[in-house]
This record gives C-alpha cells, sequence and structure tokens, in this order.
C-alpha cells in the first residue's frame, strides 16, 4: 500500500473533516488517489459509478470499480488509466486465435480479479461485500462503495440507436453521434450500504473530474443520492480545460447534445449541487460566468500528470471547499 500523506496537510484544515468523493473512470479516480494520499482513510469515502458495469465472456466487469482500486492500490496501468500496469495479454490472444471476442481488452492479471469477482457474486455476495473484501486484499485504506448492489446499466442512444455502454464506448469508439442517456432501473434501485450516510455526514462532497454524462449522472440517479448530495452542497473539479476533455468523450457528448464544451457547460450541468467549483488557470475568463450560477471558484493548475499533482489538486479542493463551507 502507498504510504499515507496526511501529515502534510494544512494544520488549519479540521483533521476530523469527512469528505466524500464521488468517481468514475481515469481522471475521478486520479483525484480519488490524490484525496487518498493526504486524508486520514477513515477520512475519505469514494462513492463510485456501477452504470459501465457489465457481462462480458461470462464475468462480471465493473470499469470504473476496478479503476479506482487500481489506481488506490498504485498497480493501474499509467499508460491507458485503466486496466493493470505490467500487464500481459495471453489469454485474450488464445481468446482471438479459437474466434472468441477480444473488442474489450482484459489482462491476464486483470482476469484474476474478475474470475473472483464473479465467482464471490454467484456465490450469494452483493457487489459491496466483494468491494471491500477487493480493497482489504488490496491494501485500500480508504472507503470505496459501489454506488449500489443493483443493476443499472447505461444505454447511449445515439442515431444509429440505442447501444449498451461498452458496446458504444469500447467497440464503437465512441463513434456514433449521441441524442441520450439512460440508466435502466436507476429509479428502482437502492443506494449501497454506506452511502446516504457517508454524504449525509459529509462536511465536503467532492465530485471529481469524470464525464458528467455517463460517470457522476449515473451516480446521482440512485435514488436518494441527487438530494444528499444538494444538501451538503458539494465542489466539482472540471474535466474539461480550454474547451477539451483531458481524456475521454465528454467534450463530444456536450457538443453532440448541442452544448459548446467548455468548464462553464461542466459547471452549469452540475449548478443546482454545487458551492464551488474548480477549474483550471487556463480557462480563468470563465470564472464571472460560474460566480453568476451563484458558485464560487477556483481557478488552479487542475491537469494531474503525476501522483504529486494528484496530491496538490486534492488539498486545493478540500482546502477551496472546507473553507467555503465555514462561510456558506
Ligand atoms: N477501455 C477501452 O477503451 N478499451 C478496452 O479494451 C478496455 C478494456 C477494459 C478492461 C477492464 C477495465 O476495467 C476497463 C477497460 N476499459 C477499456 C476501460 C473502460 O471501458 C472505460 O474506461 C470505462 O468504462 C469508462 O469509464
Amino acid at each position: 500500500m502507498k504510504a499515507n500523506s496526511a501529515s502534510r496537510l494544512p494544520h488549519h484544515l479540521p483533521a476530523t473533516a469527512q469528505v466524500v468523493a464521488l468517481a468514475g473512470g481515469v481522471g475521478g479516480a486520479r483525484l480519488a488517489d490524490g484525496l487518498a494520499q493526504v486524508l486520514p482513510p477513515e477520512n475519505l469515502t469514494i462513492i463510485v459509478n456501477t452504470g459501465d458495469d457489465f457481462e462480458h465472456l461470462g464475468l462480471y466487469i465493473c470499469p470504473d470499480l476496478d479503476t479506482v482500486c487500481y489506481t488506490l492500490a498504485g498497480l493501474a496501468n499509467p499508460a491507458t488509466g485503466w486496466g493493470r500496469a505490467d500487464e500481459t495479454w495471453q489469454a485474450l490472444e488464445s481468446l482471438g486465435a479459437l474466434g472468441g471476442p477480444t473488442w474489450f481488452r482484459l489482462g491476464d492479471r486483470d482476469l484474476g480479479l474478475h474470475l473472483e469477482r464473479t465467482r464471490r457474486l454467484r456465490m450469494g455476495q452483493n457487489l459491496s461485500q466483494v468491494t471491500r473484501h477487493f480493497c482489504r486484499a488490496l491494501g485500500i485504506a480508504p472507503t470505496v462503495l459501489p454506488m449500489t448492489d443493483d443493476a443499472t446499466p447505461t444505454w447511449v442512444y445515439t442515431i444509429e440507436g440505442e447501444l449498451p455502454f461498452q458496446e458504444y464506448f469500447v467497440r464503437r469508439q465512441c463513434q456514433p453521434q449521441v441524442t441520450g442517456f439512460r440508466f435502466e432501473g436507476a429509479e428502482r434501485a437502492r443506494p449501497s450500504p454506506g452511502v446516504l450516510e457517508a454524504l449525509n455526514k459529509a462536511d465536503l462532497v467532492v465530485i471529481c473530474p469524470s464525464n458528467p454524462w455517463v460517470s457522476i449522472d449515473p451516480i446521482l440517479a440512485i435514488p436518494g443520492v441527487r438530494p444528499a448530495v444538494q444538501a451538503r452542497r458539494a465542489v466539482a473539479v472540471s474535466p474539461i480545460i480550454c474547451g477539451e476533455t483531458v481524456k475521454g468523450p465528454a467534450g463530444k457528448m456536450f457538443l453532440e447534445l448541442g452544448i459548446t464544451p467548455s468548464a462553464l457547460a461542466v459547471a452549469k450541468h452540475y449548478a443546482d449541487l454545487l458551492a464551488g467549483f474548480v477549474l483550471d488557470r487556463e480557462d480563468e475568463n470563465l470564472v464571472e460566468q460560474i460566480h453568476a450560477l451563484q458558485v464560487q471558484t477556483l481557478a488552479t493548475d487542475i491537469l494531474m500528470k503525476t501522483p504529486q499533482d494528484r496530491a496538490r489538486l486534492a488539498k486545493e479542493v478540500i482546502e477551496f471547499g472546507l473553507r467555503l463551507s465555514c462561510t456558506s
């Protein structure tokens, strides 16, 4: 497990502050890792999108939970952000040679986790229990919670028809033009144990720089989550710098939905939930328009190239968010 650097938190931050992060995808995992570096583990809960989950080759795959857990455990592939470092692909090659589907790349090391998750789910454990077990086994100290233990698969409406999320994202490389999203069964889903409890006692809720449409909105669609976030008034970090998504298709999605992609568009997307919004210095020209939404801003360097960047940004976000909650 990686060293916790909570001692590097500025002394004026309350040591007991409870922080909840909403995360999905690579950007979300990287800020979650920054938060884990600067907060004591008992003060951090990470609620993760499970709308991307799907069954593939008979295995239950949870890409965002795995990206968060591998990142926190220091095992993530630094090039892709998803999957494992030092991966090998022999099972995939053998699958391809036999005519099996190889469009979704499962590496040899990664496969072990999917096999064990699937085995445990078939034994009757729920996703929260399996995730808790994996976190313990991988030495992950903060609490990582799937948003729900119920299946709420994301569907992408496109001009070519409706596609399951991974078919759109990986198989079709986000090519078909998007017209909307659907989170199947979300209205009947229950937040997983601990989700509402963590939100209700949070001193700060951080919406990570994840895709608003397909990483954060599925979490907010789980009954009880949006009102709980709204009651705490969150701080969001922009996944967009100078109109471009740092990683992934969020910018393309905004455009196809008729919205100019920008940090301002992200702030507007979440406006009813936010006390504060963190954007890149390069986007400082947008702060007045964000203030007009009754949302305070912090302009800083939000690109996370190194683990040190993650910790520095996390510290700034916490300081900014707690300062806002003291003054509101
Ligand atoms: N993303 C890809 O673009 N191509 C892949 O082949 C792929 C495989 C994969 C395997 C395991 C895993 O946990 C994630 C994987 N991802 C892959 C990433 C994932 O599909 C997306 O990044 C997320 O669902 C979006 O947050």
